[in-house]
């Protein structure tokens, strides 16, 4: 059986520079995850190790480079990429995946925009995708579909091989269907009628299976009976499948030579402060700028800590081309210079930002300088960034904050859960994690090491195909 992955993205982004092509990694959770799961199979037999990726290569290509481009990510990745032009991407990407259903899945409703041409891309997206499947599925596959992009997709393809298994994976929350109900009629029945063409759809938590199965009985009324909805055609398993992360990659990685030589030139930049940190893609669903204030505040209440402590703060460049997220960068470098002009001196700065996308190696270094991590979303799926720095804390030393609102917290009841809207309680947290006995953060870190170490990101795959092949 072949394993055929289906995402927005590739695990690549292509660009074509003098008329050649280059490849670079693409980043981010998902694209980490399953990379590990089929890096996982190397020792299985060729059989269960077929594979084939399908998804937009990162850039439009050029027509001349796009039979290359399609022979290399074949050879080299085993993937397939599909073609989209700019305007298209934009109104798919940028319109209706960013501006109506990430605001919306993520409980902000006063941002999502309600466009018939976006919606209309997004329906022609997905039936791309499905065209392009058409040529390429045999038989005996497997179809693995991927986030919010795509939630037309099973359907569309269960109307062509009904009898191939189909699953689904939502990254994002799936929200209360009073949240759904701002979405026209027309647009929220197609969704959930097109997630609902498939044979599983996962999610992170059950409270976000539950959210779905609300929906389906409210605005298509149609029933579940142990989490199995039965529809016109066929049964759909709904279930819930927490992702983990790859934990002896990271693990691995704080021991590293290359994470010694990139945390000892940190270290002596941060002569003996104690730090924080925060890493994050640009946006204003991770609560950046909740945890601003809350270090305002804090810095307000312990002036015995100013000149003690700092903030690392990396924002990584996110859907710049939505204008929410160029206003959320702007506040976010002025607030920056505000609390580095109100608490700073000439000797001290109380928060070091970047705005870049960091090297794999420096990120492990600076999760493992960090006396606490500072996690703290308005909304999150599940949050890869929480599980990560738990992983590198080999010596199972320091304290990660946690929300309450991030997927993850269900699983790390050891964090310091906060609510990030509770700036008053934020400050207090920081002031408690910062002086906390090491023979508590080593109590915590020992039993969220356990969880992550058990539930890996191989787990994760292994457990959704398993019930997908299952039936
Ligand atoms: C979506 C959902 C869900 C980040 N900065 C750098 C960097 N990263 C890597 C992290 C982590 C990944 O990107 C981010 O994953 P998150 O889960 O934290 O967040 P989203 O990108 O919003 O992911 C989320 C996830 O999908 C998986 O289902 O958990 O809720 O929103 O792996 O390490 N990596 C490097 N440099 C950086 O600067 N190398």
């Amino acid at each position: 059986m072949r394993l055929v992955i289906v995402s927005n993205r590739l695990p690549f982004t292509a660009r074509a520079e003098n008329g050649q092509l280059q490849f670079q990694t693409s980043a981010g959770g998902l694209v980490s995850g399953l990379s590990t799961y089929l890096d996982s199979l190397r020792d299985a037999t060729p059989l269960q190790q077929a594979h084939l990726w399908v998804g937009w290569p990162g850039v439009t290509i050029p027509p001349a480079l796009q039979r290359e481009l399609g022979r290399r990510a074949r050879r080299e990745f085993s993937a397939y990429p599909v073609y989209l032009d700019e305007a298209t991407m934009d109104r798919f990407y940028h319109g209706f995946c960013n501006r109506t259903l990430w605001p919306l899945f993520h409980y902000f409703p006063a941002l999502a925009s309600f466009e018939e041409d976006d919606w209309r891309t997004y329906q022609h997206v997905n039936q791309v995708f499905c065209d392009h499947l058409r040529k390429i599925l045999q038989p005996d596959d497997v179809v693995w579909i991927h986030d919010y992009h795509l939630m037309l997709l099973p359907r569309l393809l269960k109307q062509q091989f009904p009898t191939l298994p189909i699953g689904f994976f939502l990254h994002i929350p799936f929200p209360s269907f009073e949240i759904l109900r701002q979405m026209p009629g027309a647009w929220r029945e197609a969704l959930l009628t097109g997630l609902l063409g498939a044979d599983l759809v996962g999610f992170h938590l059950p409270d976000y299976a539950t959210h779905f199965l609300s929906a389906a009985r409210e605005f298509l009324g149609w029933k579940e009976r142990r989490g199995i909805v039965q529809t016109p055609t066929h049964a759909a398993h709904i279930g819930a499948f927490p992702m983990g992360i790859d934990y002896e990659k990271f693990s691995r990685a704080a021991a590293s030579a290359e994470t010694a030589q990139a945390g000892g030139e940190l270290r002596r930049a941060l002569q003996n402060a104690r730090i924080i940190l925060s890493v994050d893609r640009l946006d204003y669903a991770k609560g950046i700028l909740n945890r601003l204030r809350g270090l305002e505040v804090f810095l307000e209440k312990n002036p015995a800590w100013h000149g003690r402590v700092v903030l690392c703060l990396v924002v990584v460049p996110s859907r710049i081309g939505v204008p929410k997220y160029r206003e959320t960068k702007r506040e976010i470098d002025e607030r920056v210079g505000e609390i580095n002009g109100k608490f700073g001196s000439m000797t001290w700065t109380p928060i070091l930002y970047q705005y870049n996308f960091l090297p794999f190696h420096q990120l492990v270094a600076l999760y493992r300088l960090a006396d606490l991590a500072l996690v703290t979303p308005l909304r999150d799926g599940m949050n890869l960034v929480a599980k990560e720095y738990v992983a590198t804390r080999t010596d199972q030393t320091g304290v990660l904050i946690l929300s309450e609102l991030a997927g993850a917290a269900k699983e790390l009841r050891d964090a310091l859960i906060i609510n990030p809207n509770d700036t008053e309680t934020l400050a207090q947290t920081l002031r408690a994690a910062l002086e906390m006995p090491p023979r508590e953060q080593r109590r915590r870190m020992r039993a969220m090491q356990k969880r992550l170490a058990q539930y890996t990101v191989v787990h994760w795959a292994q457990d959704f195909l398993r019930v997908l092949r299952a039936g």
